[in-house]
């Protein structure tokens, strides 16, 4: 009886510090990503107003990620380069936007200011090119 109560016994420590080490080790981990990579903002102040570029081509959009910040309005001005391709069209759904960009012209699209931790998807008007921008 008491051989049991000891087997049971030591699962339950090894149970309990594999389970302590697990969530040490994420903690670790996920201060790591949060301190160690610096979020880097791909805005850029003009004239007292926070603007963030991006091109549009026939071969999609670049950059088709953007940091930018929270809370307060960002302008973005977005290129469109020899193309006559979904990408000449932008949207934000969840902001009700939807913008024809000029041939070989450019387009500033007023993003109200979002809080952070928000995550908005542009899309080209075909869906297949998307330009995700995260809030912080
Ligand atoms: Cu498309």
């Amino acid at each position: 009886m008491s051989k049991y109560l000891i087997v049971a016994f030591v699962i339950l420590i090894i149970g309990f510090s594999s389970f302590f080490v697990y969530t040490a080790v994420r903690g670790k981990n996920n201060s790591e990503s949060q301190t160690g990579n610096e979020i880097s903002l791909d805005t850029y102040q003009k004239d007292g107003k926070l603007y963030a570029d991006i091109t549009a081509t026939a071969a999609g959009f670049s950059p088709n990620k953007l940091n930018l910040n929270s809370n307060t309005e960002i302008i973005l001005r977005a290129k469109n380069i020899n193309n006559y391709s979904c990408t000449s069209v932008i949207r934000i759904a969840k902001l009700n936007i939807l913008e024809k960009l000029p041939y070989n012209g450019e387009k500033e699209i007023v993003i109200p200011p979002q809080p952070a931790g928000t995550k908005l998807i542009a899309t080209c008007s075909s869906g297949a090119n998307t330009i995700q921008m995260n809030f912080y």
